[in-house]
């Protein structure tokens, strides 16, 4: 008994810090876009998470001794479920492909699963505490932390091999893990919504965007004069986080054109559903308000009559039916990381 409740508080605690960091790297992995960080981050989450199983074999010793004691196991045994499903889908996103089932994707149950899992990893963790030792901070301890990465590292490497031999789907997917589709061909592409908004129904004839500038009065631009304005075509990849990702060609007018370039505070780029994004003010030549994909005007799904297309930025950034942009005295920063709506 007293053999074996050292190496089980380790494993627990092992456990607790691959639950976090799996956690961490997963939002992470929401966050950035760009081949090399991009890749970094999902191959250190996909090597976190699968540490997890690495560890499986000694935490079954310790899940059977504790279903033979005498108490409530109803959490811990949904915990295991909700963190087995979120594996489970987590693995099949990245292997088998872009799967999708009544309109809720591997992804989606991969990610739902994971929030779904902090409350229950957190009870669990307050019903069964582990505390941590100064010993813990042993060269035994790292020689096994050095053994658990390796074996995840290698459980990822031959995933992924077996992915590209077998020519899974999961061999084309993007550093991001997100699978094309509709590339060139705007119908194709999903409409998605973040959260919670829905797409709107806007008078094309009128509509007028609002354009504000620190100490000018707000400039009112209808339809007709913004298009006149879009004189840039650009080609750029929308990646959303639902795991998806197209190419498509925008005719835009870029944001400094508007705005000018100010270097101050933060630009915000607000939807007429109140959906808002701020980014910083050195961005505004790299914005650009849209009218049309692949010389169409936007359908009203994919953010018509104007949406912002932020290249190299994850989808959630590319706020649709643009109301108003604006210069703002806040930092950019001074913002929720993911929308809340
Ligand atoms: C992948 C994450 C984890 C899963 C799926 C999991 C699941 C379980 C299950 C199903 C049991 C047995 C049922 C019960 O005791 O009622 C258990 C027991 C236990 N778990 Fe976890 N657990 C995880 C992580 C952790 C963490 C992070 C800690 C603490 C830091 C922890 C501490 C314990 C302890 C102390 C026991 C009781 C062992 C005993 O009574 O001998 N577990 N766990
Ligand atoms: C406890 C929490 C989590 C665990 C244990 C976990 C584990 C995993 C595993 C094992 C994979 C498969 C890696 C591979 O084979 O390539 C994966 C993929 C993925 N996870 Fe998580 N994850 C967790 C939370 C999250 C969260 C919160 C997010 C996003 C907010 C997320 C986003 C992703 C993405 C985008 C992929 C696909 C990466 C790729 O295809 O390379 N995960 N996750
Ligand atoms: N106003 C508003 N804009 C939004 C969203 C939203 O929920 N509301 N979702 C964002 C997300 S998450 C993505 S991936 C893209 C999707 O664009 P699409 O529907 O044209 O494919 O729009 C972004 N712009
Ligand atoms: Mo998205």
């Amino acid at each position: 008994m007293v053999v074996l409740s050292r190496p089980s508080r380790r494993t627990n605690l092992a456990l607790l810090l691959l639950l976090a960091g799996a956690f961490v790297t997963g939002w992470l992995a929401f966050g950035v876009e760009g081949a090399p960080a991009s890749r970094a981050v999902s191959v250190l989450h996909g090597v976190v998470g699968l540490g997890i199983l690495v560890l499986a074999p000694w935490k079954t010793v310790i899940v059977r001794r504790g279903l033979r004691r005498r108490r409530r196991h109803a959490l811990a045994v949904a915990f295991a479920v909700v963190v087995a499903v979120c594996l489970l889908a987590g693995v099949a996103h990245a292997t088998l492909g872009p799967l999708e089932v009544a309109g809720v994707s591997a992804l989606d149950v991969h990610v739902a699963s994971a929030v779904a899992a902090v409350p229950l990893a957190l009870l669990h963790v307050v019903r069964r505490p582990q505390r941590a030792r100064a010993s813990d901070l042993s060269r035994r301890t790292a020689l096994r932390a050095i053994a658990v990465g390796g074996a995840a590292a290698l459980g990822y490497g031959t995933l992924e091999s077996v992915t590209s031999v077998a020519r899974l789907p999961g061999a084309h997917r993007r550093a991001t893990g997100s699978y094309e589709v509709g590339s060139g061909a705007p119908s194709a592409m999903p409409v998605t919504q973040w959260f919670t908004d829905r797409v709107p129904r806007i008078d094309v004839g009128a509509y007028e965007l609002l354009v504000s500038r620190p100490d000018e009065p707000t400039l009112r631009i209808a339809y007709g004069e913004l298009l006149a304005m879009t004189g840039t075509t650009r080609s750029a990849v929308l990646d959303c986080t639902g795991g998806w990702w197209a190419e498509q060609t925008w005719r835009a007018v870029r944001l400094d054109t508007l705005l000018g370039t100010s270097g101050y505070g933060s630009i915000a780029v607000r939807s007429v559903t109140g959906y808002t994004r701020l980014f910083p003010a050195e961005d505004a030549s790299a914005l650009l308000l849209a009218t049309h994909v692949g010389g169409a005007p936007l359908s009203a799904g994919h953010g018509g009559p104007v949406r912002l297309v932020a290249p190299g930025r994850r989808g959630f950034w590319w706020v649709k039916w643009v109301e108003r942009v604006s210069v703002e005295p806040r930092p950019w920063w001074l913002q929720s990381p993911f929308p809340l709506q």
